[in-house]
């Protein structure tokens, strides 16, 4: 295989840059004194982008830079910070690293969901500040028996998701697009109307355009006051100012929240609610599940260049046709 050239535009985990260092001329952009010159520099030249997490957008105007680009390979299973539908058109590969997540992500959801509705974290803390002792036991918090989980995006991690909630004794619904064939679960056709039959909504859709701030005040007023909300998909799903109102109003009783609208900033407000429980975006945080990440981004960009084609491009990518770039 000839050497080609890797534009990496964020930090990437060591073993994704070692690996393709064999085959490829890497391009660490974050190194470049200047950003804008060293652009230039590369824009004849570079033929794939490995994209981490950081959700830099890849935008039509980056992505236009690079006359060569072939193939656009992510780290993750969500790649709205890149402009897939650009890519398409003008015949340029996005693949995702999707299925090697699932269970690591469904796992957290459960953990994140166990921790909200039963206060785990702030029951922690009671020990911590010697209140167990002092002040006596931690107040009793709400429940999952008897309650039902809406799932919004019942997809591949939402499947996982949904069968763990089973196990618990929870009676699971869910809102897409469309109702899927040969699921056990009943289907939502409107958000809001999922929202006032369940207890627990969980957002685990991709980000983007299509689903920007799909849960907003009216659908938490229909979670009502015993509602909570938790989030494992992308905070630009969640209206985060009207969740703010919400928490602090009662209109919901909590939120457990994994993913934030402007990461890694997390409002003050947020912040300061002892009766939310937060996490620092680790749906997928371990080490076995992010090696096998890593280990899909360099495996989808050495098949591309190796003439075998990529191993998991996402829905824009209308393979096999978008070949015509290939080299
Ligand atoms: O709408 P459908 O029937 O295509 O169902 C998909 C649903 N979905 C939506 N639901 C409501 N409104 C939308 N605009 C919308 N767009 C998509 O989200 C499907 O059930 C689900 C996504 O499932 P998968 O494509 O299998 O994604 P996966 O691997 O479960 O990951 C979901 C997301 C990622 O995109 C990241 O944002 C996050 O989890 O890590």
């Amino acid at each position: 295989m000839k050497q080609f050239d890797v534009l990496v535009a964020q930090p990437l985990m060591p073993m994704i840059l070692d690996q393709l260092s064999v085959n490829c001329k890497i391009h660490k952009l974050w190194e470049a004194p200047d950003r804008q010159a060293e652009l230039v520099r590369l824009a004849p030249v570079v033929r794939a982008i490995a994209s981490g997490g950081g959700h830099k957008p890849i935008d039509a105007a980056f992505l236009a830079l690079f006359p060569k680009l072939e193939i656009i390979s992510c780290f993750g299973v969500g790649y709205d910070h890149v402009d897939a539908a650009w890519a398409s058109k003008h015949g340029v590969i996005v693949t995702n690293t999707p299925d090697v997540l699932n269970e690591e992500v469904a796992d957290t959801a459960l953990a994140l969901l166990l921790a909200t509705v039963r206060h785990i974290p702030q029951a922690d803390r009671h020990i911590r500040a010697g209140h167990w002792a002092a002040l006596g036991p931690y107040p009793l918090t709400a429940t999952l028996r008897g309650r039902t989980l809406g799932i919004i995006g019942l997809g591949r991690i939402g499947k996982a998701i949904a069968t763990r909630a089973e196990s618990f004794g929870l009676k699971v619904i869910y809102h897409g697009r469309r109702a899927q064939p040969g699921v056990p679960y009943l289907f939502y056709p409107t958000l809001a109307g999922m929202a006032r039959a369940c207890d627990i909504l969980l957002v685990i859709t991709p980000g983007g355009a299509s689903t920007r701030h799909m849960v907003n005040a009216e659908v938490l007023a229909a979670l009502g006051p015993n509602g909570i909300l938790i989030n494992v998909a992308r905070g630009s799903v969640v209206d985060e100012e009207a969740l703010i109102e919400a928490l602090r109003s009662g209109t919901i009783l909590s939120a457990g929240l994994d993913v934030f609208a402007d990461e890694p900033h997390v409002p003050q407000a947020l912040v300061d609610m002892d009766h939310i429980v937060l996490l620092p975006h680790v749906g997928s945080a371990t080490v076995d599940t992010r090696n096998a990440m890593a280990q899909l981004v360099v495996d989808n960009l050495l098949s591309w260049f190796s003439g075998k084609g990529p191993l998991t491009p996402v829905a824009e990518t209308p393979w096999p046709a978008a070949t015509k770039r290939a080299g």
